[in-house]
């Protein structure tokens, strides 16, 4: 996000960065997904960069003790973008850099417009309305902030890397990570690192959530549920995925397998038929199911949050993508033992369906895969565990399909609440 306001400012397609004001409201946070399709500029970041390398600028950082030192700067003609203490930074071709290399300005550093983009750590420039690892943090605290009588934050533990899994509960008695006997729903976004789209569903659920506070059925669902949405469940692969400015197709946790190679598909890792079918047990492999079930700390932590909530009723696991809504089984072509399970499966995956447009599928139709974190949820707790493969034509589908995928999906994690006293209430 912070590099889209950079580009913005910098290709002059925008004076004041319109988006740095705090608290925007879920309707301030959508509109902002419609109007940067608008102003963004097309070119993608390594494009750009190869742009300015061409025109032989550098991002430089020069001495400037005070305000007067920056205004010499600015008549020395540089642009200044960062003001950092005791120096400045900002693009600067090779006759200016000359000037400033020569006279008494004090150069600290000169990097090429191409090694410039490759440090970037965030999203390619045309998807920055994406929300990175801090940016969802950022927006899960300021809801917190907006509504601490209903609503807290907390972490279900770290990451291998040592991020913090965040959560946002919703519950109008209980704070942070205690115990509560309402019945409880739980939303997760971006177990897999490159479905970032699932980590706007969610985080954006939570906003639009709180923003309807009052609304009628809203109100009764916060005053009588506990409500759990953590929109980034595997963080170290999402920043991995992006930190270069371009995506890595990165799709497991940042796990050091033995051999060399990363990651642990996380998504293969919970003990249900573990590493059984659709699974890999190459450690290079996208599919890896890790050394054993649960091995990875993420995993655990997602187990331990279901087992430590047997309130919780219903759950979704966002993934992206293929337009469906998947119930269990996925690592067994049979159906369900418990026919009143399988009927409340059916009839909310449907009704869901009718909602997003996404079709209701036994999540083994798809393909049969073990280890799966919905399935286990539902065999070790009983939660009715819907895995979404949200719609998109590939992992990264651009910020244009954000506003319709969340607003479509809502509807449906609105849909779920209705139904999460009492699932059975459906059939
Ligand atoms: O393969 C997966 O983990 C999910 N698809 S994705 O493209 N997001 O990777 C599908 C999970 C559905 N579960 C099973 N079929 N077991
Ligand atoms: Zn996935």
């Amino acid at each position: 996000m912070l590099k889209l306001l950079l580009s913005l400012i910098l290709t002059g397609t925008l004076a004041l960065p319109v988006f740095a004001a705090e608290n925007l409201s879920f309707d301030q946070l959508l509109n902002q997904l419609t109007r940067v399709e608008q102003e963004i500029p097309v070119a993608p970041v390594a494009a750009q960069a190869s742009d300015r390398a061409a025109d032989g600028r550098y991002w430089v950082t020069v001495k400037a003790a005070d305000k007067h030192a920056r205004t010499r700067l600015l008549e020395a003609g540089f642009d200044i973008v960062e003001i950092e203490k005791g120096s400045v930074s900002g693009f600067a071709g090779p006759d200016l850099l000359g000037l400033l290399s020569s006279k008494s300005f004090g150069v600290v550093s000169k990097v090429s417009m191409a090694d410039y983009a490759a440090r970037a750590k965030d999203f390619p420039s045309q998807d920055a309305i994406y929300h990175n690892y801090q940016e969802t943090y950022d927006l899960l605290k300021q809801l917190a902030a907006a509504n601490p009588d209903i609503a807290s934050l907390f972490s279900i533990g770290k990451t291998v890397e040592g991020r913090d899994i965040w959560c946002l509960r919703i519950n109008s008695s209980v704070k942070g990570d205690g115990p509560s006997s309402k019945p409880g729903a739980f939303f997760m976004g971006n177990l897999h690192a490159r479905e970032h789209l699932t980590t706007e569903v969610s985080v954006l659920l939570a906003a639009w959530l709180l923003e309807h506070r009052n609304d009628a059925d809203v109100k009764k669902y916060i005053s009588t549920l506990d409500i759990y949405i953590a929109p980034m469940a595997n963080p170290d692969g999402s920043e991995f995925d992006i930190k270069t400015g371009s995506y890595q197709y990165y799709r497991k946790n940042m796990a050091k397998n033995a051999g060399g190679s990363r990651g642990v598909d996380l998504n293969r890792n919970f003990d249900s038929w573990w590493c059984e079918s659709g699974a890999s047990t190459y450690p290079g492999s996208d599919t890896y199911c890790g050394p054993k079930a649960f091995s990875e700390v993420e995993s655990q932590n997602i187990k331990r949050f279901f087992e430590a909530r047997r309130n919780l009723k219903t759950h979704i696991t966002y993934h992206s993508y293929a337009s469906e809504i998947l119930y269990p089984w996925g690592g067994n072509d049979a159906d369900v033992p418990e026919e009143k399970d399988k009927k409340a499966f059916i009839k909310i995956a449907t009704e869901m369906g009718k909602l997003t447009n996404y079709e209701p599928r036994k999540s083994s139709d798809m393909y049969v895969a073990t280890g799966d974190s919905a399935d286990w949820a539902y065999a070790a707790t009983g939660v009715l565990a819907f895995t979404f493969e949200l719609e998109g034509r590939g992992f990264y589908p651009g910020a244009a399909i954000v506003k319709g995928a969340v607003e479509r999906n809502i509807k449906a994690a609105v849909y779920l609440l209705s139904v999460t006293d009492n699932p059975y209430k459906v059939i």
